[in-house]
């Protein structure tokens, strides 16, 4: 079995929702757990101004199944949460990005595991930590020290 780490993110039709439903729907990906998830955070837009908030979680998932056929269920839960965002002709309701899986790294036309922005962005550092504090990236880097270097600015966590 591998841990996984998946990125939640959100900023349309019900942002608090969407990310409530993906969480449920991971545990039923196949030959898979889900392990834990942290808490729902609200966090600013990065990229292109004028979008809604986000809501962003990250999730752990112990899995038996390879990358890429990981990358096949979290596309599938993504099809189905978009089919608000063909309706309405809006931007996307539900991004599902794989993190890391184990220690590998893999560049594939499909595939960049590390995410290629994790270490930059406050609203995946800050929830991986939550569930994960003494993780080491598979380059040995430590996410504590990462942390360090990026501010949580106001980026904050959703009491339900
Ligand atoms: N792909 C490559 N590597 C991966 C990976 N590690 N996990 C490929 C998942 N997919 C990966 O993704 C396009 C292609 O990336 C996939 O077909 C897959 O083969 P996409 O989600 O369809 O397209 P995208 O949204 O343009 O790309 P991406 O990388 O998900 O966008 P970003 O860079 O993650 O930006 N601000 C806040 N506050 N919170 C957010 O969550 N998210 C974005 C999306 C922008 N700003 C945000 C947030
Ligand atoms: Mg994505």
């Amino acid at each position: 079995m591998i841990r996984a780490y998946v990125g939640l993110g959100s900023n349309l039709e019900n942002p608090l929702q969407q990310v409530t439903d993906a969480l449920r729907e991971l545990q039923a990906i196949p030959n898979s757990k889900l392990v834990e998830h942290s808490r729902l955070y609200r966090s600013d837009p990065v990229g292109p101004p004028g979008q809604p908030d986000y809501i962003n979680a990250v999730a752990c998932l112990e899995t038996s199944l390879e990358a890429e056929q990981l990358l096949d269920e979290l596309q599938a839960i993504e099809q189905s949460h978009d089919r608000v965002r063909v309706q309405h002709w809006g931007p996307r309701t539900l991004d599902l990005d794989i993190l890391l899986f184990g220690d590998q790294a893999i560049n594939t036309e499909r595939l960049t595991v590390p995410h290629a922005f994790m270490c930059e962005r406050s609203f995946v550092l800050y929830p991986l930590a939550e569930i994960e504090p003494n993780l080491v990236l598979p380059n040995g880097d430590h996410l504590s020290e990462i942390l360090l270097e990026c501010p949580m600015g106001t980026l904050e966590p959703i009491a339900l």
